[in-house]
């Protein structure tokens, strides 16, 4: 895997020097996907995600010591104290040291997940220092990217029809207009809805915002290697919500720049996003 995304962030590179439209397709690197049958968490790829994948290792430690604890207390007591073993059970009601214990020891757990969770819901927030701007507007169903920083670069992102699919590209996953962004550099995420509530979510990076209509909602991202990021809409919107998948490109600062000028041609010639245009697409 890691020789291939090696390989494939070589391949965007050499494509990028002839030509940045033969350079998207050329490196359509599955950076992280979904798998059939995977049990764990997509690969961390910005600091928020890595920050997540560690929370989630240390909660799942803490609730593994917890139900083992349990459930052996509880054979434990199935046991050692059944009406055969025990015939005169005891009449004690009152423990002081073991009801400050069982009350104490919880808290302390608690305490002890809540100090990294609430560190990881400031770190994930916003970032200080954001080297762009990419304001995501949800629509039913389709996603619309600004770039103000591009001179409001605009452009809608729609999901790749089932017949309509290239080699490689990955059905309710792909979509016609990806989001193209530098890697290394802090991404900030502006979300906001045109109809219904919706919510962009990329797990690999670690983003997971709500889209609301008339809100603005902040949260950011730092890709740490080329490739493309697949998300989806996360929060049920209408009729075709598993269709408005998201894939975010990251390739390096000189891609990017070249991106820039060749999308700010092509999208400046695109009418503006048509909701119409869903009905035409079967996905
Ligand atoms: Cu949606």
């Amino acid at each position: 895997m890691h020789l291939l995304r090696r390989l494939s962030a070589a391949n965007a590179r050499l494509a990028a020097s002839v030509a940045v439209g033969a350079s998207l397709l050329a490196s359509t690197a599955h950076a992280d996907v979904p798998h059939p049958w995977q049990m764990w968490v997509q690969t961390p790829a910005s600091p928020v995600a890595e920050r997540m994948d560690s929370l989630h290792t240390l909660v799942l430690w803490i609730i593994t010591i917890i139900t083992i604890f349990v459930a052996g207390l509880l054979a434990w007591v199935c046991y050692r104290y059944s009406a055969k073993r025990n015939p005169n059970p005891s009449q004690t009601s009152h423990n002081t040291l073991l009801e400050v214990a069982w009350t104490l020891i919880p808290v302390l757990i608690l305490v002890a997940i809540a100090i990294p969770s609430f560190r990881l819901v400031y770190f994930e927030d916003r970032t200080q220092a954001a080297d762009l701007t990419v304001k995501v507007t949800a629509h039913q169903w389709y996603w619309e990217y600004t770039y103000p920083d591009a001179g409001g670069l605009n452009f809608s992102s729609y999901v790749v029809a089932a017949d309509q699919l290239k080699p490689g590209q990955l059905r309710l996953l792909d979509v016609d207009n990806q989001v193209v962004v530098p890697v290394g550099k802090n991404v900030r995420v502006l979300t906001t809805s045109a109809d219904v509530i919706h919510s962009f979510y990329v797990p690999s990076l670690g983003v997971q915002r709500y889209a609301i209509p008339g809100r603005t909602i902040e949260t950011w991202f730092r890709v740490d290697r080329p490739g493309v990021y697949y998300g989806e809409c996360n929060q049920i919107c209408g009729n075709n919500h598993s269709a408005m998948p998201i894939a975010i490109h990251a390739v390096t600062e000189a891609e990017y720049a070249a991106w820039l000028v060749d999308a700010k041609k092509k999208f400046a010639a695109n009418p503006a996003p048509d909701a119409n245009r869903f009905a035409a697409i079967q996905p």
